[in-house]
């Protein structure tokens, strides 16, 4: 089903307007009223959808996101907007960052980081770029600040020098209430006296509550961050206390395709990358012995505390494709079960891919969230993992897919698996700015 430019313009157009309305002045919000802050891998996505058409907007973005950087390398989740806090749970007030000694200096943030694609986004920056003088002069500034949060990890959430990295929060992982998550956060047993009292202010943003966490979520959400704040940020400490540590393929393949990205940064401005390539290859390597299942032909996350995988397929376990860890014989597996009824099969029509949760799994649910609906950041992470590997029968059908949700229901956070419908809050920006690259794409092939 191939677009015609004219159909797609105006949407394009309607994807720029949304961008521009998210726009803060020197980062984007992710949405008008849900997210009123700067977030980390939002920021990243948005870049790469600026890349297409504002060079200055997308530097700027990832600029102002590295200003936010703690002294150890840490690049927070949340970078807060002084003139809007009141209206989002947990603001500075709540994560208490200052008792850090890297906190930065004059900027509010979060205390927990998200999965790192800024390299990703700073290469896609540079390779759009129309002025490229300028682009390196940018790469130059931006190049040490991403190599130091890439040593964070490695330093910091490596314990077992693996290779692999964890995450100390759900909200780390950037899919929040993933059914990966659940057997880890009930094993956390809250006392209700003891939890500090917060107020969820995501219910009164015009969500409808069964589209969001639950409430025993948020009780451990909160039970988390106070356990960090208490600890003062202390990463050795947190790693001796914290109940949930859990080392996901999605955050690693990330991280993974970030050092290969960031090595190809580090060759433009003529730097020595041996050791993001020595990063990439321990990344992919690890990946592939410690998280690949043969029998389900997909890679599950590792829970630290119980010692045990986690045995529960969503879209993370298929990202391995984006940084090159499976083998070309293990990818057709991966491929077979990617392209399955459990995750929507190119050639059935009553669906969309990719929803980011197995559609027989256990837990579905259509309208929640991360459970099951269809999130157009994981398609497009998916769909350069497919290219990857010449997949690309599947990666026009789920560039489509892209196109079609957003064509037929508009810019929402999160889509229907099978209806297709939006759910969550509208105007997103990850969504404007991801499909403006596909469309980019779409054409110009
Ligand atoms: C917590 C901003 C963020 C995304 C996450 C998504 C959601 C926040 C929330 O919104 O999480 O970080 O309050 O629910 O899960 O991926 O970055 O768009």
């Amino acid at each position: 089903m191939p677009y015609q430019k004219a159909e797609l313009d105006p949407l394009v157009e309607q994807a720029k307007t949304i961008l521009d309305n998210n726009w803060l002045g020197r980062s984007t919000k992710p949405a008008p009223h849900l997210y009123p802050h700067q977030w980390n891998w939002d920021s990243g996505f948005i870049a790469m959808g600026y890349a297409r058409y504002n060079q200055a907007r997308a530097q700027q973005e990832l600029s102002t996101l590295f200003e936010a950087q703690w002294a150890n390398g840490m690049l927070p989740q949340i970078v807060f907007n002084p003139t809007a806090l009141g209206n989002y749970f947990p603001e500075p007030d709540f994560w208490q960052g200052e008792r850090s000694p890297h906190y930065p200096e004059g900027i509010l943030t979060s205390g927990i980081t998200m999965p790192p694609v800024q390299a990703i986004a700073a290469l896609r920056v540079y390779q759009h770029a129309t002025d490229k003088a300028l682009a390196r002069d940018w790469l130059a500034d931006i190049y040490p600040r991403i190599y130091a949060s890439h040593e964070y990890f490695y330093r910091d959430r490596d314990p077992n020098q693996e290779g692999l990295v964890y995450i100390r929060h759900p909200w780390e992982s950037g899919l929040d209430n993933s059914p990966t998550w659940d057997a880890a956060l009930k094993a956390i047993v809250i006392d209700k006296e003891k939890l500090p009292a917060y107020e969820r202010r995501d219910l009164k943003k015009g969500v409808p509550k069964s589209q969001r966490p639950s409430d025993d979520d948020y009780d451990r959400y909160v039970f988390l961050v106070d356990l960090f704040r208490r600890l003062r940020y202390d990463e050795q400490a947190i790693y001796q206390e914290c109940p949930f540590l859990i080392q996901d393929p999605l955050f690693n393949s990330i991280l993974s395709k970030a050092n290969e990205d960031l090595a190809e940064i580090g060759q433009v401005l003529g730097q020595d990358t041996q050791q993001l390539q020595a990063w990439h290859r321990q990344t992919n390597k690890a990946l592939r012995e410690k998280m690949w299942h043969s029998h389900h032909g997909g890679f599950d996350a590792f829970d630290l505390r119980s010692g045990k995988r986690t045995e529960v397929w969503t879209a993370s376990t298929f990202l391995p494709l984006f940084c090159g860890a499976p083998t070309a014989e293990d990818a057709q597996t991966v491929y077979q079960f990617l392209d399955s009824n459990s995750f929507c099969p190119m050639h059935q029509r009553h669906c969309f891919s990719i929803p980011n949760y197995d559609l027989q799994g256990e837990y579905l649910d259509t309208k929640n969230y991360w459970r099951g609906p269809v999130w157009i950041n994981t398609n497009w992470l998916l769909m350069k993992g497919l290219e990857r590997y010449g997949f690309n029968e599947k990666v026009i059908s789920v560039r489509h897919d892209i196109i079609e949700l957003v064509k037929r229901w508009g810019f929402h956070e999160y889509f229907d698996p099978y209806q297709g419908t939006g759910y969550g809050t509208n105007d997103f920006s990850w969504t404007a700015a991801l499909f403006l690259d596909s469309v980019m794409e779409e054409l110009s092939v």
